[in-house]
């Protein structure tokens, strides 16, 4: 009797020393080991793409493990104003946006959707390496996202299936996608133009089947969507010079050891280096594929005309925004 008491009680004692274990196991695993999901709008081989699966690849090797992330290209997780909030929210961890649509909810990112803000693409970066990217970073931040890193984008142009554009009035009457925010609508509505936000996915079939008569991106997205088969004109405004972003969920990222938020931002900061070195390779193949399809690329002779007609937008901007004021001008006197 005494026995097999004693018995029990070692079988006992051992079944909860396993289940213990396996307690431990569970919940160790669980600290351990994080799968994040990963949204990307670009297709295979687009730099950013590349440098996204990058990126994913140096998270784990850089974790030892502890963090999967999986990426979801081609916008399969749905539109980039809707991955916005998704982020924001903590359903998805990660996106690689566009400061563009990201500016209706972050004030301070928005400035950067100002037309002409940016001398060229290079005193760009070198206000967002600054003080002027420290400051964008940090309204980001209040509304829930980490920039982790800034990837290069290059400048937008206006192309459309009709006729080269030269002059603002050239836009006169013509239906022109823009991304989702205001601003961008505002800059067609102030060139006589009417401006149409549409999901970056419908745009292909809006111009083929003339729902609009043009849009406006750089060269790699005019290339890599197929744009410039169903509208063969490309006028070089470089209207527009927006930054993007490897954002992450900020209550993510702040539940990370301090060793795994170094891991994650270092993993951004290397793979956005690959994006930027891809970016200028890819804007050349890509202006070169349009080319040979006969695209009919224009210079703008005088783009201070351009300039001209964004000053109402500018204007209206910061009487709605007086306090973002200094920091348009922190990024107007970047050298
Ligand atoms: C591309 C951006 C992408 C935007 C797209 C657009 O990389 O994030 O969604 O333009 O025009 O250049 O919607």
């Amino acid at each position: 009797m005494f026995k097999r008491g004693f018995k029990m009680i070692r079988i006992n004692k051992i079944a909860t020393a396993f289940s213990f274990m396996a307690v431990m196991a569970t919940s160790s695993a669980s600290v351990l080991a994080q799968d994040w999901k990963g949204w990307n709008i670009h297709t295979s081989g687009y730099p950013n793409t590349v440098a996204m699966d990058d990126f994913a690849r140096l998270v784990n090797e850089k974790t030892e493990g502890r963090i999967n992330l999986k990426m979801y290209h081609g916008g399969t997780m749905g539109n980039q104003t809707d991955a916005i909030e998704q982020v924001r929210l903590g359903a998805l961890a990660i996106g690689n946006f566009s400061l563009g649509p990201i500016g209706p909810v972050a004030e301070e990112a928005n400035v950067v959707s100002l037309p002409f803000v940016f001398k060229s693409v290079e005193q760009a970066f070198r206000a967002m390496d600054g003080e002027a990217g420290k400051r964008i970073s940090a309204g980001l931040e209040k509304k829930g996202l980490i920039a982790l890193a800034y990837h290069n984008a290059g400048a937008r142009s206006f192309y459309n299936t009709q006729k080269p554009i030269h002059i603002p009035g050239d836009l006169q009457g013509m239906k022109v996608r823009v991304m989702n925010n205001d601003l961008y609508s505002g800059m067609i509505s102030a060139m006589g133009g009417n401006p149409s936000p549409m999901a970056f996915s419908e745009v292909y079939q809006a111009l083929k089947t003339n729902v609009v008569g043009g849009a406006e991106n750089n060269y790699p997205s005019y290339e890599a969507t197929g744009h410039f088969e169903v509208a063969g004109f490309y006028s070089l405004s470089e209207h527009l010079i927006i930054p993007e972003c490897v954002c992450i969920n900020a209550a993510i990222f702040r539940g990370l050891s301090d060793v795994d938020q170094k891991a994650v931002s270092e993993a951004a900061q290397e793979s956005a280096l690959l994006q930027r070195e891809l970016w200028a390779e890819r804007k050349e193949a890509s202006r070169k594929k349009v080319l040979a399809a006969g695209v009919k690329i224009n210079e703008i002779a005088d783009k201070a005309a351009f300039q001209l007609a964004m000053k109402p937008v500018h204007e209206g901007f910061l009487t709605a925004n007086p306090k973002l004021k200094s920091l348009v001008e922190l990024i107007k006197n970047t050298q």
